[in-house]
Protein backbone atom coordinates (compact mmCIF):
# COMPACT_ATOMS: atom_id res chain seq x y z
CA UNK A 1 0.00 0.00 0.00
CA UNK A 2 2.97 2.14 1.39
CA UNK A 3 4.83 1.92 -2.54
CA UNK A 4 1.54 2.28 -4.01
CA UNK A 5 1.12 5.22 -2.41
CA UNK A 6 4.25 6.30 -3.44
CA UNK A 7 3.84 5.56 -7.04
CA UNK A 8 0.93 7.32 -6.85
CA UNK A 9 2.53 10.64 -5.75
CA UNK A 10 5.27 10.15 -8.29
CA UNK A 11 3.06 10.12 -11.03
CA UNK A 12 1.44 13.30 -9.94
CA UNK A 13 4.27 14.27 -9.36
CA UNK A 14 5.50 13.67 -12.78
CA UNK A 15 2.53 15.30 -14.38
CA UNK A 16 2.67 18.57 -12.25
CA UNK A 17 6.32 19.00 -12.89
CA UNK A 18 5.93 18.54 -16.57
CA UNK A 19 5.14 22.61 -16.96
CA UNK A 20 3.28 23.54 -19.39
CA UNK A 21 5.14 24.96 -22.62
CA UNK A 22 4.20 28.26 -24.73
CA UNK A 23 4.87 28.34 -28.04
CA UNK A 24 4.80 31.76 -29.45
CA UNK A 25 3.88 32.81 -32.92
CA UNK A 26 4.87 35.81 -34.90
CA UNK A 27 3.64 37.44 -38.04
CA UNK A 28 4.92 35.43 -40.93
CA UNK A 29 4.96 32.22 -38.75
CA UNK A 30 2.61 29.24 -38.93
CA UNK A 31 -0.45 28.88 -35.99
CA UNK A 32 -0.88 25.72 -37.42
CA UNK A 33 2.54 24.74 -37.14
CA UNK A 34 2.56 25.68 -33.76
CA UNK A 35 -0.91 23.88 -32.86
CA UNK A 36 0.74 20.29 -34.06
CA UNK A 37 3.83 21.26 -32.55
CA UNK A 38 1.73 21.81 -29.39
CA UNK A 39 0.97 19.13 -26.34
CA UNK A 40 -1.95 18.65 -24.00
CA UNK A 41 -1.92 21.80 -21.53
CA UNK A 42 0.24 23.70 -24.07
CA UNK A 43 0.13 27.28 -24.88
CA UNK A 44 -0.17 28.78 -28.48
CA UNK A 45 0.40 32.96 -28.11
CA UNK A 46 -0.32 34.69 -31.17
CA UNK A 47 1.33 38.17 -31.05
CA UNK A 48 -0.29 40.82 -33.41
CA UNK A 49 -0.71 40.56 -36.70
CA UNK A 50 -2.43 38.91 -39.31
CA UNK A 51 -2.15 35.28 -40.25
CA UNK A 52 -3.85 34.36 -43.31
CA UNK A 53 -4.75 30.65 -42.73
CA UNK A 54 -7.10 27.98 -41.24
CA UNK A 55 -6.44 25.74 -38.66
CA UNK A 56 -7.67 22.73 -36.83
CA UNK A 57 -6.72 21.74 -33.11
CA UNK A 58 -7.13 18.01 -34.18
CA UNK A 59 -9.25 17.57 -30.58
CA UNK A 60 -6.36 18.56 -28.50
CA UNK A 61 -6.18 20.50 -25.04
CA UNK A 62 -4.31 23.67 -25.94
CA UNK A 63 -4.90 27.06 -25.18
CA UNK A 64 -4.20 29.36 -28.89
CA UNK A 65 -4.90 32.83 -27.43
CA UNK A 66 -3.18 36.60 -28.58
CA UNK A 67 -1.25 38.69 -26.62
CA UNK A 68 -2.88 42.05 -27.08
CA UNK A 69 -6.28 40.93 -28.22
CA UNK A 70 -8.83 40.43 -31.32
CA UNK A 71 -8.56 44.23 -31.99
CA UNK A 72 -4.81 43.57 -33.24
CA UNK A 73 -4.74 39.83 -34.14
CA UNK A 74 -6.64 38.23 -36.58
CA UNK A 75 -6.83 35.07 -38.52
CA UNK A 76 -7.98 35.16 -42.23
CA UNK A 77 -9.12 32.47 -44.06
CA UNK A 78 -9.71 34.12 -47.15
CA UNK A 79 -12.57 32.81 -48.56
CA UNK A 80 -10.64 29.41 -48.41
CA UNK A 81 -13.11 27.40 -46.20
CA UNK A 82 -13.77 27.42 -42.42
CA UNK A 83 -11.36 29.63 -40.45
CA UNK A 84 -11.40 26.72 -37.26
CA UNK A 85 -12.19 23.95 -37.21
CA UNK A 86 -12.74 21.98 -33.69
CA UNK A 87 -13.31 17.98 -33.63
CA UNK A 88 -12.15 15.24 -32.47
CA UNK A 89 -14.12 15.01 -29.05
CA UNK A 90 -12.11 18.28 -27.93
CA UNK A 91 -13.22 19.04 -24.63
CA UNK A 92 -13.37 22.39 -22.86
CA UNK A 93 -9.74 22.26 -22.43
CA UNK A 94 -9.74 23.41 -26.07
CA UNK A 95 -9.69 27.03 -26.01
CA UNK A 96 -9.63 30.08 -28.15
CA UNK A 97 -9.00 33.16 -26.83
CA UNK A 98 -9.15 36.72 -27.97
CA UNK A 99 -8.49 36.04 -31.41
CA UNK A 100 -10.36 38.04 -34.89
CA UNK A 101 -12.01 35.55 -36.97
CA UNK A 102 -12.73 36.52 -40.41
CA UNK A 103 -12.94 35.50 -43.92
CA UNK A 104 -14.63 32.11 -43.29
CA UNK A 105 -16.41 30.80 -46.06
CA UNK A 106 -17.99 27.23 -45.95
CA UNK A 107 -21.08 24.88 -45.71
CA UNK A 108 -21.01 24.20 -41.89
CA UNK A 109 -19.52 27.08 -40.39
CA UNK A 110 -17.62 29.97 -42.34
CA UNK A 111 -15.55 31.17 -38.98
CA UNK A 112 -15.93 27.76 -37.19
CA UNK A 113 -16.54 24.18 -36.81
CA UNK A 114 -17.74 22.67 -33.93
CA UNK A 115 -18.59 18.73 -34.68
CA UNK A 116 -18.61 16.71 -31.48
CA UNK A 117 -16.72 18.93 -29.45
CA UNK A 118 -17.12 21.15 -26.51
CA UNK A 119 -14.19 23.98 -26.67
CA UNK A 120 -13.81 27.02 -24.62
CA UNK A 121 -14.31 30.34 -27.12
CA UNK A 122 -13.32 33.56 -24.87
CA UNK A 123 -12.79 37.01 -25.95
CA UNK A 124 -13.09 36.46 -29.85
CA UNK A 125 -14.67 38.84 -32.72
CA UNK A 126 -16.44 36.29 -35.75
CA UNK A 127 -16.70 39.71 -38.45
CA UNK A 128 -17.85 38.51 -42.04
CA UNK A 129 -17.93 35.30 -42.15
CA UNK A 130 -20.29 33.55 -44.70
CA UNK A 131 -21.35 29.69 -44.86
CA UNK A 132 -24.57 27.70 -45.93
CA UNK A 133 -25.27 27.40 -42.68
CA UNK A 134 -24.27 29.05 -39.34
CA UNK A 135 -22.51 31.71 -41.34
CA UNK A 136 -19.96 32.16 -38.24
CA UNK A 137 -20.15 29.06 -36.22
CA UNK A 138 -21.65 25.89 -37.10
CA UNK A 139 -21.80 23.85 -33.78
CA UNK A 140 -23.52 19.79 -34.56
CA UNK A 141 -23.26 17.91 -31.50
CA UNK A 142 -21.08 19.22 -28.37
CA UNK A 143 -21.53 21.73 -25.64
CA UNK A 144 -18.61 24.60 -27.03
CA UNK A 145 -18.95 27.45 -24.18
CA UNK A 146 -18.93 31.37 -25.96
CA UNK A 147 -18.23 33.62 -23.48
CA UNK A 148 -17.41 37.82 -24.10
CA UNK A 149 -17.64 37.18 -27.81
CA UNK A 150 -18.72 39.22 -30.71
CA UNK A 151 -20.16 38.26 -33.63
CA UNK A 152 -20.70 41.06 -36.71
CA UNK A 153 -21.90 41.19 -40.21
CA UNK A 154 -21.82 37.91 -40.69
CA UNK A 155 -24.32 35.93 -43.50
CA UNK A 156 -25.49 32.82 -44.35
CA UNK A 157 -27.58 31.78 -47.24
CA UNK A 158 -29.95 29.43 -45.15
CA UNK A 159 -29.79 30.05 -41.53
CA UNK A 160 -28.18 31.03 -38.53
CA UNK A 161 -25.87 33.71 -39.62
CA UNK A 162 -24.15 34.25 -36.15
CA UNK A 163 -24.23 30.61 -34.65
CA UNK A 164 -26.27 27.48 -35.75
CA UNK A 165 -26.98 24.68 -33.08
CA UNK A 166 -27.76 21.78 -35.25
CA UNK A 167 -28.57 19.18 -32.89
CA UNK A 168 -30.18 16.68 -34.58
CA UNK A 169 -27.37 13.92 -34.71
CA UNK A 170 -27.03 14.24 -30.92
CA UNK A 171 -26.81 16.30 -27.82
CA UNK A 172 -26.25 20.23 -28.66
CA UNK A 173 -26.29 22.59 -26.31
CA UNK A 174 -23.78 24.77 -25.12
CA UNK A 175 -23.55 27.87 -23.45
CA UNK A 176 -23.78 31.91 -25.38
CA UNK A 177 -22.65 34.46 -22.13
CA UNK A 178 -22.03 37.95 -22.31
CA UNK A 179 -21.87 38.06 -26.02
CA UNK A 180 -22.85 40.50 -28.88
CA UNK A 181 -24.72 39.72 -31.94
CA UNK A 182 -25.07 42.74 -34.52
CA UNK A 183 -25.94 43.37 -38.09
CA UNK A 184 -25.65 39.77 -39.22
CA UNK A 185 -27.85 38.16 -41.52
CA UNK A 186 -29.70 35.27 -42.74
CA UNK A 187 -31.78 34.52 -45.94
CA UNK A 188 -33.34 31.86 -44.04
CA UNK A 189 -34.17 31.78 -40.62
CA UNK A 190 -32.06 32.89 -37.13
CA UNK A 191 -30.50 36.08 -38.18
CA UNK A 192 -27.94 35.53 -35.31
CA UNK A 193 -28.74 32.19 -33.78
CA UNK A 194 -30.48 29.25 -35.11
CA UNK A 195 -31.42 26.28 -32.77
CA UNK A 196 -32.53 23.32 -34.26
CA UNK A 197 -33.26 20.78 -31.69
CA UNK A 198 -30.79 22.29 -29.42
CA UNK A 199 -31.15 23.79 -25.98
CA UNK A 200 -28.10 25.93 -25.21
CA UNK A 201 -27.84 28.69 -22.35
CA UNK A 202 -27.91 32.20 -23.65
CA UNK A 203 -27.27 34.20 -20.91
CA UNK A 204 -26.76 38.72 -20.56
CA UNK A 205 -26.23 38.44 -24.25
CA UNK A 206 -27.00 41.60 -26.91
CA UNK A 207 -28.67 41.15 -30.22
CA UNK A 208 -29.11 44.46 -32.21
CA UNK A 209 -29.53 44.55 -35.47
CA UNK A 210 -29.91 41.36 -36.81
CA UNK A 211 -31.82 40.50 -40.10
CA UNK A 212 -33.64 37.10 -41.25
CA UNK A 213 -35.83 36.95 -43.98
CA UNK A 214 -38.16 33.88 -43.13
CA UNK A 215 -37.89 34.08 -39.18
CA UNK A 216 -36.65 34.94 -35.91
CA UNK A 217 -34.05 37.75 -36.57
CA UNK A 218 -32.71 37.55 -33.19
CA UNK A 219 -32.85 34.16 -32.80
CA UNK A 220 -35.21 31.04 -34.42
CA UNK A 221 -35.55 28.15 -32.58
CA UNK A 222 -37.03 24.87 -34.83
CA UNK A 223 -37.35 21.37 -34.32
CA UNK A 224 -37.75 21.01 -30.29
CA UNK A 225 -35.40 24.00 -28.98
CA UNK A 226 -35.40 25.28 -25.80
CA UNK A 227 -33.07 27.13 -24.45
CA UNK A 228 -33.17 29.33 -21.23
CA UNK A 229 -32.93 33.00 -22.19
CA UNK A 230 -31.75 35.39 -19.28
CA UNK A 231 -30.71 38.56 -18.79
CA UNK A 232 -30.95 39.12 -22.81
CA UNK A 233 -31.70 42.65 -24.54
CA UNK A 234 -33.40 41.99 -28.51
CA UNK A 235 -32.65 45.46 -30.39
CA UNK A 236 -34.08 45.97 -33.68
CA UNK A 237 -33.80 43.80 -35.38
CA UNK A 238 -35.65 42.65 -37.94
CA UNK A 239 -37.21 39.91 -40.39
CA UNK A 240 -39.27 40.88 -43.57
CA UNK A 241 -40.63 39.79 -47.11
CA UNK A 242 -40.96 41.74 -50.07
CA UNK A 243 -43.12 39.13 -52.03
CA UNK A 244 -46.54 38.63 -52.03
CA UNK A 245 -47.87 35.25 -50.24
CA UNK A 246 -44.78 35.02 -48.35
CA UNK A 247 -44.98 35.27 -44.72
CA UNK A 248 -42.51 36.60 -42.29
CA UNK A 249 -42.38 35.57 -38.37
CA UNK A 250 -40.52 36.86 -35.12
CA UNK A 251 -38.79 40.46 -35.34
CA UNK A 252 -36.92 39.01 -32.25
CA UNK A 253 -37.78 35.22 -31.78
CA UNK A 254 -39.58 32.56 -33.23
CA UNK A 255 -40.51 29.07 -32.45
CA UNK A 256 -41.91 26.34 -33.99
CA UNK A 257 -42.95 22.67 -33.79
CA UNK A 258 -42.15 21.89 -29.98
CA UNK A 259 -39.75 24.70 -29.38
CA UNK A 260 -39.90 26.14 -25.68
CA UNK A 261 -37.99 28.04 -24.41
CA UNK A 262 -38.12 30.04 -21.05
CA UNK A 263 -37.11 34.02 -21.58
CA UNK A 264 -36.21 35.72 -17.91
CA UNK A 265 -35.40 39.86 -17.65
CA UNK A 266 -35.25 39.97 -21.28
CA UNK A 267 -35.92 43.20 -23.00
CA UNK A 268 -37.61 43.66 -26.61
CA UNK A 269 -37.32 46.87 -28.18
CA UNK A 270 -38.24 48.17 -31.44
CA UNK A 271 -37.81 45.12 -33.11
CA UNK A 272 -39.89 44.32 -36.44
CA UNK A 273 -41.24 42.12 -38.55
CA UNK A 274 -42.45 44.02 -41.92
CA UNK A 275 -43.91 43.27 -45.35
CA UNK A 276 -44.59 45.08 -48.37
CA UNK A 277 -48.02 43.49 -48.71
CA UNK A 278 -50.73 43.26 -45.69
CA UNK A 279 -50.75 40.87 -43.30
CA UNK A 280 -48.02 38.66 -44.12
CA UNK A 281 -45.43 40.13 -40.98
CA UNK A 282 -46.40 38.57 -37.61
CA UNK A 283 -45.14 38.85 -34.52
CA UNK A 284 -43.12 42.16 -34.06
CA UNK A 285 -41.09 40.42 -30.67
CA UNK A 286 -41.80 36.80 -30.74
CA UNK A 287 -43.96 34.31 -32.97
CA UNK A 288 -44.93 31.22 -31.85
CA UNK A 289 -46.29 28.48 -34.07
CA UNK A 290 -47.01 24.66 -34.24
CA UNK A 291 -46.82 23.58 -30.89
CA UNK A 292 -44.24 25.73 -29.39
CA UNK A 293 -44.81 26.35 -25.34
CA UNK A 294 -42.40 29.38 -24.59
CA UNK A 295 -42.73 31.31 -21.39
CA UNK A 296 -42.01 34.84 -20.72
CA UNK A 297 -41.08 36.05 -17.08
CA UNK A 298 -40.07 39.79 -16.22
CA UNK A 299 -40.07 40.73 -19.90
CA UNK A 300 -40.11 43.92 -21.67
CA UNK A 301 -41.54 44.77 -24.91
CA UNK A 302 -42.00 48.45 -26.12
CA UNK A 303 -41.96 49.80 -29.82
CA UNK A 304 -42.01 46.22 -31.07
CA UNK A 305 -43.71 46.26 -34.74
CA UNK A 306 -45.76 43.73 -37.24
CA UNK A 307 -49.05 43.91 -39.04
CA UNK A 308 -50.17 41.13 -36.76
CA UNK A 309 -49.31 40.82 -32.82
CA UNK A 310 -46.82 43.58 -32.21
CA UNK A 311 -45.51 41.88 -29.25
CA UNK A 312 -46.88 38.40 -29.64
CA UNK A 313 -48.02 36.24 -32.44
CA UNK A 314 -49.35 32.96 -31.97
CA UNK A 315 -50.59 30.35 -34.42
CA UNK A 316 -51.27 26.57 -34.79
CA UNK A 317 -51.66 25.40 -30.93
CA UNK A 318 -48.93 26.98 -29.82
CA UNK A 319 -49.51 27.97 -26.20
CA UNK A 320 -47.86 31.00 -24.39
CA UNK A 321 -47.67 31.79 -20.69
CA UNK A 322 -46.55 35.37 -19.44
CA UNK A 323 -46.44 36.38 -16.31
CA UNK A 324 -44.87 39.87 -15.20
CA UNK A 325 -44.19 41.33 -18.14
CA UNK A 326 -45.34 44.46 -19.93
CA UNK A 327 -46.22 44.36 -23.59
CA UNK A 328 -46.29 48.21 -24.26
CA UNK A 329 -45.35 48.78 -28.29
CA UNK A 330 -48.61 50.77 -29.15
CA UNK A 331 -50.58 48.46 -31.25
CA UNK A 332 -52.11 45.43 -30.76
CA UNK A 333 -49.96 43.37 -28.83
CA UNK A 334 -50.95 39.53 -28.82
CA UNK A 335 -52.78 37.91 -31.65
CA UNK A 336 -53.84 34.40 -31.58
CA UNK A 337 -54.87 32.60 -34.73
CA UNK A 338 -55.80 28.85 -34.67
CA UNK A 339 -55.76 27.07 -31.43
CA UNK A 340 -53.22 29.23 -30.04
CA UNK A 341 -53.47 30.85 -26.06
CA UNK A 342 -51.78 33.05 -24.26
CA UNK A 343 -51.75 32.53 -20.76
CA UNK A 344 -51.15 36.05 -19.21
CA UNK A 345 -50.91 37.00 -15.54
CA UNK A 346 -49.45 39.61 -13.51
CA UNK A 347 -48.51 41.66 -16.48
CA UNK A 348 -49.12 45.46 -18.47
CA UNK A 349 -50.70 44.90 -21.50
CA UNK A 350 -51.09 48.53 -23.36
CA UNK A 351 -54.33 46.74 -25.76
CA UNK A 352 -55.52 44.75 -22.40
CA UNK A 353 -55.61 41.20 -21.92
CA UNK A 354 -57.66 39.06 -19.03
CA UNK A 355 -55.76 37.03 -16.65
CA UNK A 356 -54.98 37.14 -12.94
CA UNK A 357 -53.28 40.62 -11.91
CA UNK A 358 -53.30 41.91 -15.66
CA UNK A 359 -53.43 45.53 -15.71
CA UNK A 360 -53.21 48.48 -18.71
CA UNK A 361 -52.12 51.82 -17.58
CA UNK A 362 -48.85 53.05 -19.03
CA UNK A 363 -46.11 51.42 -17.20
CA UNK A 364 -44.83 55.05 -16.81
CA UNK A 365 -40.99 54.10 -18.33
CA UNK A 366 -38.26 55.88 -18.50
CA UNK A 367 -35.39 54.11 -20.08
CA UNK A 368 -37.41 51.06 -20.11
CA UNK A 369 -37.27 51.55 -16.17
CA UNK A 370 -40.16 51.93 -13.85
CA UNK A 371 -40.46 55.56 -12.57
CA UNK A 372 -41.83 56.13 -9.00
CA UNK A 373 -45.40 56.29 -9.64
CA UNK A 374 -45.02 53.37 -12.23
CA UNK A 375 -48.17 50.67 -11.79
CA UNK A 376 -45.91 47.84 -12.57
CA UNK A 377 -43.58 48.37 -9.17
CA UNK A 378 -45.08 45.57 -6.81
CA UNK A 379 -47.81 44.05 -8.98
CA UNK A 380 -46.32 41.11 -9.97
CA UNK A 381 -47.37 37.65 -8.75
CA UNK A 382 -47.24 37.74 -5.25
CA UNK A 383 -45.44 33.86 -5.36
CA UNK A 384 -42.67 34.56 -7.80
CA UNK A 385 -39.76 32.96 -6.65
CA UNK A 386 -36.77 34.16 -8.90
CA UNK A 387 -34.51 31.31 -10.32
CA UNK A 388 -32.26 34.08 -10.60
CA UNK A 389 -31.55 36.35 -8.09
CA UNK A 390 -31.14 39.37 -10.44
CA UNK A 391 -33.02 41.54 -12.67
CA UNK A 392 -31.44 43.17 -15.74
CA UNK A 393 -29.46 45.68 -14.29
CA UNK A 394 -27.80 43.32 -11.75
CA UNK A 395 -29.37 44.24 -8.75
CA UNK A 396 -31.60 42.68 -6.52
CA UNK A 397 -35.00 40.94 -8.42
CA UNK A 398 -37.22 41.45 -5.42
CA UNK A 399 -37.28 44.61 -3.78
CA UNK A 400 -39.98 46.07 -1.22
CA UNK A 401 -41.68 42.61 -0.99
CA UNK A 402 -43.17 42.07 -4.08
CA UNK A 403 -41.93 41.59 -7.63
CA UNK A 404 -42.34 44.40 -10.22
CA UNK A 405 -43.48 43.75 -13.88
CA UNK A 406 -41.03 44.13 -16.58
CA UNK A 407 -37.12 43.37 -17.04
CA UNK A 408 -35.76 46.33 -14.11
CA UNK A 409 -37.07 46.16 -10.79
CA UNK A 410 -37.63 49.51 -9.33
CA UNK A 411 -35.98 50.62 -5.46
CA UNK A 412 -32.17 50.19 -6.07
CA UNK A 413 -30.72 52.80 -2.80
CA UNK A 414 -34.79 52.85 -1.45
CA UNK A 415 -34.49 50.84 2.08
CA UNK A 416 -37.35 52.00 3.64
CA UNK A 417 -39.35 51.44 0.21
CA UNK A 418 -41.27 55.21 0.01
CA UNK A 419 -40.21 54.93 -3.77
CA UNK A 420 -37.79 58.26 -3.15
CA UNK A 421 -33.99 57.54 -2.52
CA UNK A 422 -32.71 60.44 0.39
CA UNK A 423 -30.77 60.41 3.43
CA UNK A 424 -32.49 58.49 5.32
CA UNK A 425 -32.02 55.08 3.06
CA UNK A 426 -27.97 55.93 3.77
CA UNK A 427 -28.59 56.23 7.51
CA UNK A 428 -30.19 52.59 7.01
CA UNK A 429 -27.11 51.79 4.61
CA UNK A 430 -24.65 52.41 7.14
CA UNK A 431 -26.77 49.70 9.66
CA UNK A 432 -26.48 47.67 6.98
CA UNK A 433 -22.70 47.49 7.13
CA UNK A 434 -22.42 44.91 9.92
CA UNK A 435 -18.77 44.25 11.01
CA UNK A 436 -15.48 45.11 9.85
CA UNK A 437 -15.83 41.76 7.28
CA UNK A 438 -19.18 43.17 6.58
CA UNK A 439 -20.88 40.04 5.70
CA UNK A 440 -23.87 39.02 5.29
CA UNK A 441 -26.85 41.69 5.39
CA UNK A 442 -30.14 40.83 7.10
CA UNK A 443 -33.61 40.93 5.28
CA UNK A 444 -34.45 44.69 3.66
CA UNK A 445 -31.15 45.63 3.14
CA UNK A 446 -31.13 44.03 -0.45
CA UNK A 447 -32.24 47.58 -2.35
CA UNK A 448 -28.47 48.98 -0.97
CA UNK A 449 -26.41 46.08 -2.47
CA UNK A 450 -25.35 47.76 -6.06
CA UNK A 451 -23.38 45.40 -6.78
CA UNK A 452 -25.46 42.19 -5.69
CA UNK A 453 -22.47 40.39 -3.73
CA UNK A 454 -24.85 39.76 -0.94
CA UNK A 455 -22.97 41.64 1.33
CA UNK A 456 -23.57 46.07 1.60
CA UNK A 457 -20.20 47.33 1.75
CA UNK A 458 -18.31 51.00 0.80
CA UNK A 459 -18.49 50.35 -2.32
CA UNK A 460 -22.09 49.89 -2.54
CA UNK A 461 -22.84 53.13 0.15
CA UNK A 462 -20.53 54.99 -2.77
CA UNK A 463 -22.76 54.14 -5.53
CA UNK A 464 -25.50 55.65 -3.27
CA UNK A 465 -24.30 58.29 -2.65
CA UNK A 466 -23.81 58.64 -6.13
CA UNK A 467 -27.73 58.34 -7.21
CA UNK A 468 -28.02 60.74 -4.11
CA UNK A 469 -26.05 63.21 -5.94
CA UNK A 470 -27.99 62.76 -9.36
CA1 LIG B 1 -40.70 45.28 -5.99
CA1 LIG C 1 -36.44 55.84 0.68
CA1 LIG D 1 -22.61 44.68 -2.46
Amino acid sequence: MRTMTAVVLLALGAVLGASAATIHVYPGASIQAALNAAGTGDEVLVHPGTYNERIDFHGKAVTLRSSDGPSVTTIDGQQGGTVVTCGTAAGPGTVLDGLRITGGQGENGGGMGVFGASPTVRNCVFASNHAQYGGAVFVQVGQPQFIGCIFSLNTTDGSGAGVYFYGEMGLTAGTLRDCRFENNTAKGRGGAVRNWVSSPTIVRCVFYANHARVEGAGIANGGASSPTVTDCVFYANRTDTMFSGYNCYGGAMSNTETSSPVLVNCVFQVNSAVSLYPNLARGGGLSNAGSAHPSLVNCTFSGNHADMGWALSNSGSAQVAVSNSILWDGGVEIVNEGSATATVRYSDVQSGWAGTGNVHADPRLNELRLQSDSPCINTGDPNYAPPGGIDLDGHARVLCGRVDMGAYEFGIGDYDCDRVVDGQDFVAGVSCLTGPDLGPYGAGCEALDFEYDRDVDLIDLAALQTLLGS
